[in-house]
């Protein structure tokens, strides 16, 4: 069977004679979705391949079967698409619209906007950011470089690093996922989980720890059993290599070798670099009662240890003229001044706007949606 479906908006207005097809209707925003158009009398086929979400959400929003349909179905199989649509003739005599409640990461136009501006306005949340300010400092995609997503959780970027190691190795991809976090996320669940799995699969992954000394104020020795975390390689039977992290060439050095691993399907390797932070968690953040560390401990690290410094010096003794150091400097000083204006004169997002870049195609009764939530 083959069909069509032409791009077509919903109004409100004829919402209670349409028939739609909901695809990604079992969790999150779909379901939502679901109750928002059933409750305006749309009849639904609400399709999805987790078959329990979808039975759970058919039958609390209709018991009675008659207006919402759950159909299983599988992305990746044609057939299965050509079911859901002859099951919504079957059960409605008619389609009228297809509505794929799918994802922020999908067919978004961030890939196109890569430069330091387009950060910057992220970081502050505004609407010229990458991810039009949905992402913030937290949760900033872009796709052009890799970047698949931050996570607010510590320790949440491990397994995601590690379901894209293994897409990259189901798809027969040379793609290896590299995944930075830092010391206080090695004490939660996902770092264990993420790192045995990612070596019983052989996975192509790097973890890269950023090993400052410190979880926001509470220091390694406060909190690790097992404080040299390059060890804890061996629980997971993966080599564990500690660098300077102060060091560019040792950092780079020691990522290739990862990376070489990685490809060559030997597996994954945890990489701990110790590094320092001269400002606190969050830059400006006031840290009240006693000090967690010494004015002298961060003197001595900013005066002897401060990886531009230390690589200016690398890149002196290759020969690199001092006039050609100082362009770089001022070059980068004036991009980030540039970047962080053009995040201010960024307007912030209008709250019509919420679910744009949420949905593959117009959300319908989204207006609606947003009304509930500004009462709320
Ligand atoms: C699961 C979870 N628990 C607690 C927090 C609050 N929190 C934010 S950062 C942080 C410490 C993270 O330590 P580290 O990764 O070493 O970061 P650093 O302070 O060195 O920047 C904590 C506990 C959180 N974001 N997520
Ligand atoms: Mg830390």
């Amino acid at each position: 069977m083959t069909w069509h479906l032409a791009e077509s908006k919903l109004s409100e207005d004829s919402l209670a004679s349409q028939v739609v097809i909901l695809t990604g209707a079992a969790g999150g925003i779909g379901s939502a979705i679901a109750r928002v158009l059933h409750s305006r009398g749309t009849r639904l086929i609400v399709a999805d391949f987790d078959e329990g979400g979808l039975s759970k959400l058919a039958s609390s929003i209709d018991p009675t079967g008659q207006q919402v349909v759950p159909v299983t179905y599988d992305a990746n199989n044609p057939a299965d698409a050509d079911s859901v649509v002859s099951t919504c003739l079957a059960r409605f005599g008619q389609v009228d619209h297809l509505v794929p409640a799918a994802a922020i990461f999908e067919d978004q136009p961030f890939a196109t906007m890569s430069d330091s501006q387009w950060r910057m306005a992220e970081l502050m949340g505004k609407e010229g950011g990458i991810c039009k300010g949905r992402g913030g400092s937290m949760h900033l995609a872009d796709r052009s470089v890799g970047i698949i997503s931050e996570s607010g959780i510590v320790g949440g970027g491990l397994p995601l690093a590690t379901g894209c190691a293994f897409s990259a190795k189901v798809r027969g991809l040379d793609q290896v996922s590299l995944c930075f976090f830092g010391d206080g996320a090695v004490n939660q669940g996902t770092f264990h989980e993420s790192l045995n799995m990612a070596s019983l699969w052989k996975l192509p992954v790097i973890y890269l720890c950023e090993n400052n000394g410190y979880a926001v104020t509470v220091s390694v020795s406060q909190t690790h059993g097992q404080p040299d975390i390059a060890l804890r390689a061996a629980g997971f039977g993966m080599p564990g290599v500690k660098v300077d992290g102060q060091d560019l060439d040792a950092v780079f050095e020691a990522t290739e070798m990862a990376v070489k691993r990685a490809r060559a399907g030997i597996g994954p390797t945890l990489i701990v670099a110790g590094t320092y932070r001269f400002d606190e968690h969050n830059a400006g953040l006031a840290i009240p009662g006693e000090p967690y560390r010494s004015t002298e401990e961060i003197e001595s690290y900013k005066r002897n240890r401060d990886p531009i410094v230390l690589y200016h010096s690398a890149l002196l003794k290759r020969g690199v003229s001092e006039e050609r150091l100082r362009g770089i400097d001022l070059g980068v000083i004036e991009a980030i001044k540039e970047a962080v204006q053009f995040g201010f004169d960024s307007p912030l997002p209008q709250i019509e706007t919420l679910s744009d870049c949420m949905f593959n195609s117009p959300l319908i009764g989204h207006n609606n949606f947003i009304a509930g939530l500004e009462r709320k």
